[in-house]
This record gives C-alpha cells, sequence and structure tokens, in this order.
C-alpha cells in the first residue's frame, strides 16, 4: 500500500503524475501547506525537512518504507520498476542530467523566485533579478535542448520530462508569456499537458475531496 503526501504545488505533483504514469495504486493524505499542516509531529516523522511531496509504503512484516522529496520519490520508481528512463547508457546520462536540472536547479529557483517577487515583505531588486537570471537560464537551456531532442533524455520519455514539467506548467499559466517566447518549450508542454497520466497527476489531491 502506497500513501501519497501531496498537496497541489509543482513539486507535489511531479510525485503524483509519476505514480499514475506507472499505473500504480496509491491512497493520497492532503497536506494543507496553507494551515501548516506540514509543520505536525506526524507528518515531521515522515519527512524530516517538513516539506511535500512524501510517500509511505507498507510492506510485508509491518516494515513501512518513507520516501521524502520528489527527486527521492522519481528515482526510487524508475529504478524498482526500470521504466522511464532510458536503457541505452548515454541517453540515460543525458537524462539524468536534465533530471536533475529540473529537481536541483528549475525547482529551487521558481520557488526562490516566488519568494522574493511576490512574498517578500520588501522588495530587493537584486534578488528579483539575480532569480529572474537563474530561471531564463533553465528555460534557455531546456529550449535548446528540446530543439535537439523530443523529450529531454532523448527518445525516451522519462523521469526527467516529469522532474521538469510541473514547474514549467505553472510558468506558463503564471503569464509573461514564457510558451510564446520558447517555441520548443511549448511543443514539449503541451504533448506533456496531453498525456493522459500527466493531467491526472497535475489534479492530485483534489482539493475539492473531503481529506
Ligand atoms: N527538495 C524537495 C522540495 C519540496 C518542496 O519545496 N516542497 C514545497 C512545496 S512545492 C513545500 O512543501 N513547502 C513547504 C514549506 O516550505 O514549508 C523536492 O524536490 O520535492
Amino acid at each position: 500500500m502506497l500513501t501519497l503526501y501531496s498537496f497541489p504545488t509543482p513539486n507535489g505533483r511531479k510525485a503524483s503524475i509519476l505514480l499514475e504514469e506507472l499505473g500504480l495504486t496509491y491512497a493520497v493524505h492532503r497536506v494543507d501547506l496553507a494551515a501548516g499542516e506540514n509543520k505536525r509531529p506526524d507528518f515531521l516523522a515522515i519527512s524530516p525537512i517538513t516539506k511535500i511531496p512524501a510517500l509511505v509504503e507498507d510492506l510485508p512484516g509491518g516494515r513501512v518504507r518513507r520516501l521524502f522529496g520528489s527527486g527521492a520519490i522519481l528515482l526510487h520508481f524508475a529504478e524498482r520498476t526500470g521504466r522511464l528512463l532510458p536503457e541505452d547508457e548515454d541517453e540515460r546520462a543525458e537524462a539524468m542530467s536534465w533530471f536533475m536540472l529540473g529537481v536541483s536547479d528549475l525547482g529551487p529557483t521558481a520557488i526562490d523566485m516566488q519568494r522574493f517577487a511576490a512574498r517578500a515583505p520588501d522588495r530587493i531588486p537584486h534578488a528579483i533579478d539575480l532569480y529572474k537570471g537563474e530561471l531564463m537560464r533553465c528555460y534557455s537551456a531546456l529550449e535548446d535542448r528540446l530543439g535537439a531532442a523530443e523529450h529531454l533524455g532523448g527518445a525516451t520519455y522519462s523521469i526527467a520530462d516529469i522532474a521538469c514539467f510541473p514547474f514549467i506548467a505553472a510558468a506558463a499559466v503564471a503569464g509573461g508569456g514564457l510558451l510564446e517566447r520558447f517555441p520548443n518549450l511549448k511543443r514539449w508542454h503541451d504533448a506533456m499537458a496531453d498525456r493522459p497520466a500527466v493531467r491526472r497527476g497535475m489534479a492530485v489531491p483534489d482539493m475539492t475531496a473531503p481529506d
């Protein structure tokens, strides 16, 4: 039995897209970040950094396995199922590189940009310019790569695509004309958004359902 602890944010959606792509059955526990539910002791025991997504798996013999962080969840299930990572070593290395760009550059930069541009009590132009520039570096790198390959890893759809998509989707709906400026990114975004598993994963957790 798998239980995903999540909230409708890009990092949370990476995990639900993965589970949907793999066709795994899972329960969803909504952790309301706005209400501070992530700071509760029971969630701290699952996610020591008190961030979603996290996942708990009940194993035979009463053992419980936890995973926290979208990167760990994506990599664990890709390795375990032998899916969503290219078999060819060169393509796998490429996919790993873009997967890490999604997890360690694009995601954190987008979140920090949001913190400084929309939520900081004081406007700090240097911080806003810095994160804008860093985000642009990510978008430009993705644009060039997607001009040369169908998916980020190459010919194979992989966890690299899943690690980047929710942050690109969030930027696309935020306005600013991201997809108009980056046509390769738009082609890839639209193809991803059309995948039924991506559509299902993006709708998790269901905010209209009782918790
Ligand atoms: N390294 C983690 C970061 C996860 C993360 O930043 N989660 C955010 C939501 S997208 C969160 O839980 N924020 C709550 C908080 O910062 O208190 C990952 O890649 O999943």
